[in-house]
């Protein structure tokens, strides 16, 4: 009787991990489902920019320097908003916005889960996000810069909710916006705006896209930088009823194999809080800069997700492979071609640990259904 009431109980619970959106189309709450689920069998790797450049190219159709080691593509896709925007403006530049929406429709069609941050320009001084000039309070409602960051928000709205798949559906994609907001190098970030006024940003954002402008086809992933301990953590929280995934940046204990306990701490803490309120855990951007370690994937990275109190982390995503011909400095994250750890990295593709599109089961569809 116990254990029946027992497994009641867990059935309820689980049940009742929704996204915070009810009105979330059923593909969007379907892929929070399989997400949660998912993570329990393995992490999705994910690159930021896969489809749109390599370090050796850019520009071609079908191509991701991830696939060109490996022969797969990735699970999980990382874009930007701000991407398209006319460079630092308010204004769309549709042609840019068209190359995203297909890429996002590739990705999908494989199977594969979009992800979205926002580095988005400082409202006030019209310069890049690293600009730190004081900025949150003045596009609050009430503040004096509140009607244009709607209009930069409806701008958003419209692109989002325009990502269709081939049969016209709404495509589900993850929103990371003012992420890593426990560093100080973002105008929305910590000592450059109260914890509270990020809370009302926060709120606003979320609920201006669901409510008001009625996108349906959105989760929202809450993505700190690096953190020391809960109080650290949800110094930002804007709340449980304003969030679906607890996530972080980590570029700083994942380098090196001396601070892998630090990382597995982290790791194990935010899948724990993340599981305590039935949201979604993610290692939301990572990566070694340059890859000089040749065994960075397997003796780094890998033992790190391995770690026994870090299961159920549903993806971890590394940043972009800057084109070395147009760039000025080398910035790539997932080996290409040639490179010192690509032999690395296909075993660490082969682990069945990790997923990538060939693992991926349909996690668009009815988990009940399957
Ligand atoms: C940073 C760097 C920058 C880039 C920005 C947004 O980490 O990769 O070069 O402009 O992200 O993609």
């Amino acid at each position: 009787m116990r254990w029946l009431l027992l497994s009641m109980l867990l059935v309820a619970t689980s049940a009742v991990a929704q996204p915070i959106d009810g009105h979330a189309t059923r593909e969007t709450r379907n892929l929070f489902a399989n997400m949660q689920r998912l993570a329990q069998r393995g992490v999705m790797f994910g690159h930021q920019n896969t489809l749109t450049y390599g370090h050796d190219w850019a520009g071609d159709a079908d191509r991701s320097d991830v696939k060109d080691v490996t022969g797969v593509y990735p699970a999980v896709y990382g874009w930007d908003v701000m991407d398209i925007f006319a460079d630092k403006t308010d204004r769309l530049d549709p042609a840019k916005a068209a190359r995203l929406r297909a890429f996002v429709a590739a990705a999908h069609a494989r199977g594969g889960v979009n992800t979205f941050s926002w580095h988005m320009p400082n409202p006030v001084t019209g310069t890049d996000a690293w600009d730190v000039s004081p900025a949150v309070a003045a596009i609050l409602p009430g503040g004096r810069l509140h009607d244009a960051y709607r209009r930069r928000l409806d701008i958003a709205a419209t692109f989002l909710a325009s990502l269709k798949d081939a049969q016209g559906r709404p495509i589900p994609v993850w929103f990371r916006p003012f992420h890593e907001q426990t560093g100080a190098w973002f105008w929305w970030g910590r000592g450059n705006a109260s914890a509270a006024d990020f809370v009302a940003l926060w709120r606003f954002t979320v609920g201006y896209l669901r409510d008001t402008r009625r996108v349906h086809n959105l989760l929202y992933a809450y993505s700190t930088d690096i953190f020391d301990g809960a109080a650290d953590y949800f110094a930002f929280y804007p709340g449980d009823r304003w969030v679906d995934m607890l996530g972080f940046d980590d570029y700083h204990s994942i380098e090196i194999t001396r601070t892998r306990d630090v990382f597995a701490r982290r790791l194990a803490e935010v899948t724990r809080w993340a599981g305590e309120r039935g949201k979604i855990a993610a290692l939301t951007e990572t990566g070694l800069e340059k890859l000089p370690d040749p065994q960075w994937w397997t003796q780094v990275l890998l033992p790190g997700l391995q770690a026994p109190s870090s299961r159920g982390v549903s993806y971890v995503l590394v940043w972009r492979n800057a084109n070395a011909a147009r760039e000025k400095r080398e910035h790539f994250f997932a080996p290409y071609r040639g490179q010192a750890s690509a032999a690395d990295f296909v075993q660490f593709e082969k682990s069945p640990m990790t997923l990538f599109e060939p693992d991926l089961p349909n996690l668009y569809a009815n988990p009940a259904a399957r």
